[in-house]
């Protein structure tokens, strides 16, 4: 067969049914083949939005996402996006057409060392040094993107998708990942059976691993409350007695007061990430005497932020089956005083509701200047009503900002794959393309995307992308008029010295219906819930929605104030400035 060949036939045997990218000469040999090998290939309108797309196709379907674009400019957009599939640990893999071998080096046209540039991105880089080995390495790149969690770069100069090569396809690799250890189980066992208030705290591992079932068993075998880590909301069913809600940042006040009462903290799939601990709320929570189990399926994060007392190198579901079959036959400590200890987490949990409750608006001095005698919406109250309205089995992907990351205390899911944060790269303008590749993976599930006004301009174009693919999603814009997570450090740091962050909007809403999608402009509590209703309902028209929302510009806590400092300048030049 050919390369071209070759590598298609690859990505048919790994099961890919979807590419997302933009068409270019260096790959047309290889594109024009899929058609007849069942592959779509999804038009974007840039290829940054391209590989979010492949992330967010991956991170809801556990499949590989897979993103192709042309050599140089094409592949260097990739980047942004690529670093932050990383961090959300998604198999993607982005397929990277090079500068043809002979002519590498020379400074010809759109030519760029591709290696380099993510080799601190990617946990496996193939590159195609010869036709013959096309089979070869695209099969080692996909099934590396899988084994290693994160995604792979395949960088193809041009001219090896032309040739010939006697070849095998290889069947993917399919490992089964065992529960770690039976030493640590074990200690771990013991350790859990000795607790007076064990807590379980669920991270990403537990969603990859499709592991809630076996999350909730060990849970009420132990009687124990269960956070979920940082922007993984959907690792723990929110509707079951047992959940307490989010960590980090803007979550959930009932699961940062139940784990700082822990004795034994057992992390479920997580590699405790340093930001997903960080106080909040003026609340250093987490336990710093506890007894710490760590289980993690990569052996390079156990460990590697909080000091575990056991580790264990485990799948986090079948880490969970196996401990709770060693629970089975031990004493549990935590079983004296359950009445006491369940009356204590419901209590936790009924005193944060009813502070979101009646938790409607900020309250600190700025806030409440500039939302005095505004038309517009309290964030937290249109959250909620978001919240109420949310249709079931909807996915929800959040983007970096003031009002997306307070979306955190109202996001609450019953299923895995549900939630879609942009992760610890934390890049604004995430939202939206990651939402449209999970609306691709799965098309029967209602999609949103939440956004602020500000990352909306990076990323509205890709509405083109919904309209002309007929892929519907729903995008909740929050318009505060401001890049308002930054602008709330002006507040706090720079004595109201904005600069840059104030915004002047055109109607995004008629921006949507110029670019052939739905739009309306929302500026009454009453009618969120409505307009969500029926804009997740028109979805099932292949109508793409964009819901505007009027805000005011309150803000609420920043990302951190840890990494900040208040101005000290030397310089009488700029002493204004302090
Ligand atoms: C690509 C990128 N550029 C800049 C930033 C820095 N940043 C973090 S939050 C933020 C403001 C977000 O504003 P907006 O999307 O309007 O949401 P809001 O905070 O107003 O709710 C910015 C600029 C970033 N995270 N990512
Ligand atoms: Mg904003």
């Amino acid at each position: 067969m050919t390369p071209s060949e070759a590598l298609v036939e690859t990505m048919v045997a790994q099961g890919v049914t979807d590419v997302f990218g933009i068409v270019g000469s260096a790959y047309m040999d290889a594109l024009d083949l899929f058609p007849a090998a069942g592959i779509r290939f999804i038009p974007t309108v840039h290829e940054q939005g391209a590989a979010h797309m492949a992330d967010g196709y991956a991170r809801a379907s556990g499949r590989h996402g897979v993103c192709i674009g042309q050599n140089g400019p094409g592949i260097t957009n990739f980047v942004t996006a690529i670093a932050a599939a990383y961090w959300a640990h998604s198999p993607v893999v982005a397929i990277t057409p090079e500068t043809g071998s002979l002519s590498i080096g020379l400074g010809g046209f759109q030519e760029t060392e591709q290696l380099p540039i993510f080799s601190k991105i990617t946990k496996f880089q193939a590159h195609v040094n010869h036709p013959k080995r096309m089979a070869e390495l695209a099969a080692r790149a996909f099934d590396r993107a899988v084994l290693e969690m994160g995604p792979v770069q395949l960088n193809i100069p041009r001219d090896c998708f032309y040739g010939e090569l006697e070849c095998e396809i290889a069947r993917p690799i399919h490992i089964e990942r065992g529960p770690g250890g039976s030493r640590s189980l074990d200690e771990a066992a013991e350790l859990l059976a000795g607790a007076r208030f064990p807590v379980i705290l669920c991270g990403g591992g537990v969603v990859m691993a499709d592991g809630l079932d076996a999350a909730i068993a060990l849970a009420e075998a132990l009687e124990a409350p269960v956070a979920t880590s940082y922007l993984h909301n959907d690792a723990f069913p929110a509707g079951h007695r047992l959940w307490c809600g989010p960590l980090g940042y803007h979550g959930s006040k009932a699961a940062m007061k139940v784990i700082h009462e822990a004795d034994v903290v057992l992390a479920l799939g997580s590699r405790l990430g340093p930001f997903g601990t960080l106080a909040q709320y003026d609340f250093d929570y987490w336990p710093k005497t506890a007894k710490l189990i760590q289980v993690d399926a990569d052996p390079r994060v156990l460990g590697l932020v909080k000091k575990p007392s056991v580790t264990i190198c485990g799948d986090a579901r079948e880490a969970a089956l196996a401990l709770f079959s060693r629970l089975l036959g031990l004493r549990l400590a935590s079983a004296d005083d359950r009445d006491e200890r369940m009356a204590r987490i419901g209590k936790a949990r009924s005193a944060w509701e009813q502070e979101l409750d009646g938790w409607h608006f900020e309250k600190d001095a700025w806030s409440l200047e500039v939302s005095r005698g505004s038309k517009h919406m309290h964030p937290r109250q249109m959250l909620r009503e978001l919240e109420k309205a949310m249709p079931e089995h909807a996915m929800v992907s959040t983007d970096i900002g003031n009002i997306c990351q307070i979306a955190n205390s109202y996001l609450r899911f019953e299923r895995p794959r549900s939630m879609f944060g942009a992760m610890m790269f934390g890049n604004c303008g995430y939202a939206f393309p990651s939402m449209i590749g999970c609306k691709v993976a799965a098309p029967d599930r209602p999609a949103l995307a939440y956004v602020g006004d500000g990352a909306w301009g990076m990323s509205f174009g890709e509405i083109l992308t919904c309209v002309r693919e007929q892929i519907p999603v729903t995008a909740v814009v929050f318009n505060n008029g401001q890049w308002g997570a930054e602008k709330k450090n002006h507040v706090d740091f720079y004595s109201n010295r904005f600069l840059g962050v104030n915004l002047e909007n055109p109607s995004f809403a008629a921006v949507a219906r110029a670019m052939g999608a739905e739009g309306s402009t929302i500026a009454n509590l009453s009618d969120v819930g409505p307009s969500l209703r029926a804009a997740c309902a028109a979805q099932r028209e292949g109508k793409t929605t964009v819901l505007e929302m009027m805000v005011t510009r309150e803000l609420g806590d920043p990302f951190r104030r840890d990494a900040l400092q208040k101005p000290k300048r030397l310089l009488q030049k700029y002493k204004a400035c302090e």
